[in-house]
């Protein structure tokens, strides 16, 4: 049985990566930072809180991750923890920086000096194309991030390139296109939008606000890419990775199915609040992932259309039994 070690396995993802390796046999360690008040209601939610291995640590503490490197003897490492919310990123600069990109040298730096065969797994992310240098981003794309966010993270995915290049470890980037799912924080705004149309939808709420919805990305859905993750550590070679759909939408176009799903026109609701917007914004964003597609033999298999509805759904069941 191999042992797999997830940081942030409280997030959207490290619940869905949790329950597929769960389901693919592994025993999974979850490092458990405590910094929500109800950090399981991700695992609850999918029914496998009882099932994991929990060990403290914190991304920003070496000696912690030393630790448990050296308890658990992890085949696989899966570095998902971060200050993941890029509209924080610029009232707490220095502390995205600390766990969203020293973390990731201080995991790197603990797996080296416990044993280097241990493969890695860092989440990358496609806010680190930011003012995009290519109409269509790929692995070949550079790079101009637009926050401190996605500094943070380019320093960590240049730490993963050079720990592989430099002592020959298996350590590998996906970077990743923004995915979501009922799983989401509210403060992103797919969910924002799908928690406030159900709250609509049932009449607790009148309208909603929202920062620059002519912004556009590439969105997917969680549960498709954490099976992109995991294939990448089961390659003959470590190697970094383009996750995406291939097909970018306005922060408008997703109101517009989100709100129509439950007969409501956005434009009633809509409020345009110049408190959402953000110091330098990332105007789009386009994936290409050829080279997943042919290599890791991935693809994304949920809609745009079907993701957000099944998100408002989730939202409404969810309000219905409150
Ligand atoms: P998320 O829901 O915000 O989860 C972040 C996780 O990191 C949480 O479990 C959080 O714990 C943990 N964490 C925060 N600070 C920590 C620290 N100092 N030490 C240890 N753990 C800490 O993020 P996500 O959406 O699942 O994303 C997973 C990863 O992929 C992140 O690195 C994110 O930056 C990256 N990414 C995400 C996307 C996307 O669209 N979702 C796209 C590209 C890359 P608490 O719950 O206790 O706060
Ligand atoms: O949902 P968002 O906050 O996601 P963002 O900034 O693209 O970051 C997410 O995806 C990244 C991958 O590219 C990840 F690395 C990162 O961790 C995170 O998961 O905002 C999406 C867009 C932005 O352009 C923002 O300005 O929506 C626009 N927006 C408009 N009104 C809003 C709002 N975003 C939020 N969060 N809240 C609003 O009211």
């Amino acid at each position: 049985m191999k042992t797999a070690l997830i940081t942030g396995i409280t997030g959207q993802d490290g619940a869905y990566l949790a329950k597929l390796l769960l389901e693919k046999g592994y025993h999974v360690v979850g490092l458990l930072a405590h910094r929500s008040t109800d950090p399981f209601w991700r695992l609850s939610y999918l029914n496998i809180h009882t099932e994991i291995e929990f060990n403290d640590g914190d991304l920003t503490d070496l000696s912690s991750l030393i630790r448990v490197v050296k308890k658990i003897k992890p085949d696989e490492v899966y570095n998902l923890a971060a200050q993941s919310f890029v509209g924080a990123s610029w009232q707490q600069p220095i502390l995205t920086s600390q766990v969203t990109g020293m973390g990731v040298l201080h995991i790197l730096e603990a797996i080296r000096a416990t044993n280097p065969q241990i493969k890695f797994y860092q989440a990358s992310s496609s806010e680190m194309f930011g003012l995009v240098q290519q109409s269509v981003q790929s692995e070949e794309t550079p790079f101009y991030p637009r926050s401190p966010y996605g500094v943070a993270k380019l320093f960590g995915h240049w730490m993963t390139k050079n720990y592989r290049e430099s002592y020959s470890m298996f350590t590998c980037s996906g970077i990743l296109f923004n995915h979501e799912s009922p799983l989401r924080g509210l403060e992103f705004v797919t969910r924002k939008v799908t928690h406030a149309v159900a709250r609509i939808a049932v009449g607790e709420q009148k309208e909603l606000r929202l920062g620059n919805i002519d912004a556009k990305r590439d969105w997917g859905y969680a549960g498709d890419y954490v099976e992109a993750m995991w294939l990448m550590l089961q390659q003959p070679n470590p190697d970094d990775y383009v996750i995406a759909t291939g097909r970018t939408s306005t922060v408008r176009d997703m109101c517009q199915i989100a709100f129509s799903h439950v007969g409501l026109n956005y434009e009633d609701y809509l409020v345009i609040d110049p408190q959402f917007y953000r110091p330098a914004e990332v105007d789009i964003l386009l994936g290409n992932p050829d080279k997943a597609r042919k290599q890791l033999k991935w693809e994304a298999k949920t809609s745009f259309e079907e993701l957000i509805q099944l998100m408002v759904e989730a939202d409404l069941k969810r309000i219905r039994e409150e």
